[in-house]
C-alpha cells in the first residue's frame, strides 16, 4: 500500500505542477508528511505543569530518563519510542543534531538548565528498549498547558493531526477546571481520540477516586457531548499502591496496546482519506479548466470578469483581513491586563509573606539592606510571574483561538462567494479547498525584573542609624512590594499582548497569501483554452484511476 500512496502523491504532484494548481499545495504537503511519518503512531501527553506527565512516561517506559519536578522549557518537546538500544538525541533550531547521554536530558529540557531555551533546542528524541511493548507508538512529553502547542520552526500544532491519541493528565487533587475542558475540546478537533488520565490516583481512596471519576465523566459529557474515557493512574512504584498494577493494565489493554497493534491500519486509514480529498480537489479544479476551455475567448473573458469583479477581488479581502486584525489586536493589552490584574493580591500576599520570613535575616546599613532587598524582590517577582504565565497560559492565549476562528471565517466566506460565482457561470460544482489556519503560539515572555527602585532614595538615607529606622524601612519595603507587583504584572500583560498580536499579524499575512493562491489558481483554470483540452482530459482520467487505487485502502 505504501508504494501505492507514494505513486499517487508523485503523480498528483506532477499534475499540480503542470496546471499550476497552487491551491492544493497545503493538502499535498500534509499527505506527504503523513506518508513520511509512517512508521509510528503518535501519542501526545498533555497536562498542566506538575500534573505528572514526565513521571507518567517514565512509568510507562520503566525508567527515570525524563526529569521530574522540573519547570520545563516551554519550547522543547521530548519524544520517546522503542529502540533496541538506549539512545538520546537533541535537535536544534538550526537543524543541527547531537547525540546526548540519557543522563544529560535535563540539560536540554529543564528551564533551570536551559533558561528561555538559550541552547536553542527544538526537540529531544529518546529511544528505549523498555518501550518494546509499545512498539509502533511514539510518545511525546509536552511542556504543559499554556505552551501546549508550542512555538516556532518545525514542531507546532501541525503535527497533532498525526497524533492518534492525546492523553490529558489531570492530577486527582486538582479537579477538572474550565480551562482543562476548553483545552480538551480544542484537542478534539485535532485528534480523534482523547483520553483523560486521573494522575496521582494513589493520593485518594477508592470512594473519592470513584467520585472524581464520575464528576469528570459527567462534566466532559456535558461540555463536549461525547464520551471521553477516564482512567486513573499512579506513576510512582515506590508509593506501594496495590491498585497501580490494575490501573496500568487497564490503560494498556483498553487504549495503548490495541492502537500499537493496529498502527499500520490506523495510518493507512488516515492517509487514504487524505489522498482521496486531495484527488477530488484537483479533479474539481481541472473540471473548471475543462469547461472554461470549451468556451470562446470572449465568453471566457466575461466569465473571468464576473468571477473576479469588484467585491471578489484581492484588495477587498486584504482590506477585510486588515480591519479584522486591527479589531483583534487593538485592545489586547487591556484585555490581558483585566485577566492578569486579578492576581495582583495573590502575588503580593505571597511576596509579603516571604519578605516577612526573610527580613529578620537581613543585616547591615540601609545601602546594604536595599541591595539585598532588590535582589530578593527581583528573584521573587521573576519566579512568581513566570509561574503565573505558565499557569494562566491557556487563558492568556485564548484570544489566539478567537483570532484563528475569525480569520478563518472571513477567508472561507470570501472563497465560498468566489466558488459560487464559478459554479454560477460554468455549472461546475467545486470541492472546497482544505484550509486550516493554525496560529503558532508565542513563547511566554521573559519576566525580567529591571530596576526595582525608580528613585535612588536609599542614597539619601545612607547614614541614618538602623536601630531607629529598621521598622520604618521594613514598612517602606512592604509598601514597595505592592507597587512593584502591580507594575510588573502590567508589564507582563503588555509583553504577552505584544507577542500575541505579532502571532495574529503573522497569521493574517498567511491568510492573505492563501487567498492569493486560491484566486490565482481559479484565474489560471478560467484561462485555459481549447488547445489544452486533451491534456486536461488525460489528467482527469489519471486522477480517476488514482482515486480507485486510494479507494482500495482500508479507509478509502
Ligand atoms: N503521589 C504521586 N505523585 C506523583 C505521581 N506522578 C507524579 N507525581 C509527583 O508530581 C510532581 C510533578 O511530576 P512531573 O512528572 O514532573 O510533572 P510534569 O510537570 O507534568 O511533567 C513530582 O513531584 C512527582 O513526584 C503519582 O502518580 N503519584
Ligand atoms: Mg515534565
Amino acid at each position: 500500500m505504501n508504494a501505492d500512496f507514494k505513486r499517487i502523491l508523485q503523480k498528483v504532484g506532477v499534475i499540480q505542477q503542470r496546471f499550476g494548481l497552487s491551491s492544493v499545495t497545503p493538502r499535498l504537503k500534509a499527505c506527504r508528511e503523513l506518508l513520511s511519518h509512517q512508521d509510528v503512531i503518535q501519542v501526545a501527553v498533555f497536562g498542566r505543569y506538575k500534573s505528572g506527565k514526565s513521571s507518567f512516561l517514565n512509568a510507562l517506559a520503566d525508567t527515570r530518563v525524563l526529569p521530574v519536578g522540573v519547570l520545563p522549557v516551554t519550547t522543547v518537546l521530548t519524544w520517546l519510542r522503542y529502540g533496541p538500544v538506549e539512545s538520546a538525541r537533541a535537535e536544534f533550531l538550526d537543524g543541527r543534531e547531537i547525540s546526548i547521554d540519557s543522563g544529560e536530558i535535563e540539560e536540554y529540557v529543564a528551564e533551570e538548565r536551559n533558561p528561555g531555551n538559550e541552547k536553542q533546542v527544538a526537540t529531544v528524541r529518546i529511544q528505549l528498549p523498555s518501550l518494546e511493548r509499545y512498539k509502533g507508538l511514539e510518545f511525546v512529553d509536552t511542556p504543559g498547558i499554556g505552551s501546549l502547542f508550542k512555538h516556532g520552526t518545525e514542531v507546532s500544532l501541525r503535527w497533532l493531526p498525526y497524533a492518534a491519541v492525546a492523553l490529558v493528565l489531570v492530577s486527582v487533587d486538582q479537579p477538572l477546571s474550565e480551562e482543562d475542558l476548553g483545552f480538551i475540546s480544542q484537542l478534539r478537533q485535532h485528534t480523534p481520540r482523547v483520553i483523560l488520565i486521573l494522575a496521582k490516583a494513589d493520593r485518594v481512596g477508592d470512594t473519592e477516586l470513584a467520585e472524581i471519576g464520575t464528576f469528570s465523566t459527567t462534566h466532559l459529557m456535558r461540555e463536549l457531548e461525547t464520551e471521553i474515557p477516564v482512567l486513573p493512574f499512579c506513576s510512582l512504584p515506590d508509593v506501594g499502591d496495590l491498585r497501580s498494577a490494575e490501573w496500568r493494565a487497564a490503560l494498556d489493554e483498553q487504549i495503548l496496546r490495541p492502537i500499537a497493534a493496529n498502527s499500520e491500519h490506523e495510518h493507512e486509514r488516515i492517509l487514504a482519506h487524505k489522498c482521496m480529498s486531495l484527488i477530488d480537489e484537483c479533479a474539481s479544479l481541472l473540471s473548471i479548466a475543462l469547461t472554461a476551455a470549451t468556451r470562446s475567448d470572449e465568453e471566457r473573458l466575461h466569465i473571468r470578469e464576473y468571477v473576479f469583479e469588484e467585491g471578489q477581488s484581492l484588495p477587498l479581502i486584504q482590506k477585510e483581513i486588515g480591519l479584522l486584525t486591527h479589531d483583534l489586536t487593538s485592545t489586547m493589552t487591556d484585555r490581558l491586563w483585566q485577566h492578569l490584574g486579578v492576581f495582583h493580591g495573590e502575588v503580593r500576599a505571597k511576596l509579603v509573606e516571604d519578605f516577612r520570613r526573610q527580613w529578620p535575616k537581613w543585616r547591615g546599613n540601609l545601602w546594604n539592606l536595599t541591595r539585598v532587598y532588590e535582589q530578593w524582590l527581583r528573584a521573587s517577582l521573576s519566579r512568581e510571574l513566570k509561574e503565573l504565565s505558565q499557569r494562566e497560559g491557556l487563558t492568556l492565549l485564548a484570544p489566539l483561538g478567537e483570532a484563528e476562528a475569525a480569520l478563518t471565517h472571513v477567508v472561507e466566506r470570501f472563497l465560498a462567494r468566489l466558488a459560487e460565482r464559478v459554479t454560477d457561470t460554468l455549472g461546475v460544482p467545486i470541492v472546497p479547498a482544505e484550509h486550516a489556519l493554525h496560529i503558532t503560539e508565542p513563547d511566554s515572555p521573559d519576566v525580567d525584573v529591571g530596576a526595582v527602585f525608580d528613585t535612588p532614595w536609599d542614597t539619601v538615607w545612607f547614614l541614618i542609624p538602623m536601630l531607629v529606622f529598621r521598622s520604618l524601612i521594613r514598612r517602606h519595603f512592604i509598601k514597595q512590594i505592592k507597587w512593584e507587583v502591580e507594575k510588573h504584572l502590567a508589564r507582563t500583560a503588555a509583553q504577552w499582548a505584544e507577542r500575541i498580536n505579532m502571532a495574529i499579524e503573522r497569521a493574517a499575512k498567511e491568510e492573505e497569501s492563501y487567498v492569493q493562491g486560491q484566486i490565482s489558481t481559479f484565474d489560471i483554470m478560467l484561462s485555459e483554452t481549447d488547445r489544452e483540452i486533451p491534456a486536461i482530459r488525460q489528467a482527469l482520467d489519471e486522477l480517476q484511476s488514482l482515486r480507485i487505487v486510494a479507494g482500495q485502502a482500508p479507509g478509502g
